[in-house]
């Protein structure tokens, strides 16, 4: 048997590419915050010069997928974190761009086989959202626990079963072999199954 599971820890080589709408910039700026906070705290350079992570911003919500699915194909990331802010009260039409940016996100995540987190608020009020910005909580700050625990887990995945070339990753093998990431118990890895 064999657990797979993301980490925390031993960040310094991963690639994020963070998404942003502008649009409801007040919400947005603070879920950004809370998000480079947590990346952070966990030992990335969240420095726009640096090469762990690159941002990406677009108008509102409704642009975010073309975009994320893009840095997706890239190959550069191991997870892209999509933040936005669709709050009802403002528009009628609140459900088409909440309806096509999460379905938006989950195709781009499926096609690509890259992690694309869904970091867009959606609420009835602005207070709402401003509760779920910073006020109560920031829900930037667990979007970006989301991208680092399906980076670090598909890094395993990717490594120890058929990666995108088919092969299996020894390097990657040897690494989950000597505990050395996540909790992994390594099957027999010169199988190569995958899980
Ligand atoms: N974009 C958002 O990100 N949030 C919203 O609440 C929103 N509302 O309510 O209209 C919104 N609209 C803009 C949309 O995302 C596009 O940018 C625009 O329609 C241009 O394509």
């Amino acid at each position: 048997m064999t657990v797979f599971e993301g980490t925390f820890t031993q960040t310094e080589s991963l690639r994020f590419a963070i998404v942003i709408g502008r649009f409801n910039d007040l919400i947005v700026n603070k879920l950004l915050e809370g998000c480079q906070d947590c990346l952070k705290r966990h030992g990335v350079d969240i420095n726009p010069h640096g090469d762990q992570v690159d941002f990406y911003w677009v108008p509102g919500c409704f642009e975010i997928p073309l975009v994320a699915r893009k840095a997706a194909l890239s190959g550069r990331y191991d997870a892209v974190i999509c933040l936005g802010a669709v709050i009802r009260g403002q528009t009628p039409h609140f459900d088409f761009v909440a309806g096509e940016v999460s379905k938006g996100i989950a195709a781009a995540a499926f096609q690509t086989g890259v992690p694309v987190i869904f970091g867009v608020v959606t609420t009835d009020t602005m207070q709402q959202a401003l509760e779920r910005a910073g006020i109560k909580s920031n829900l930037g700050w667990n979007y970006a626990m989301s991208a680092l625990e399906m980076g670090t887990l598909m890094r395993q995945v990717n490594g120890l079963g058929a990666n995108s070339y088919g092969q299996l990753t020894a390097a990657s093998a040897t690494q989950v072999l000597a505990g050395e990431v996540g909790r992994a118990i390594a099957p027999d890895v010169s199988s190569n199954q995958m899980v």
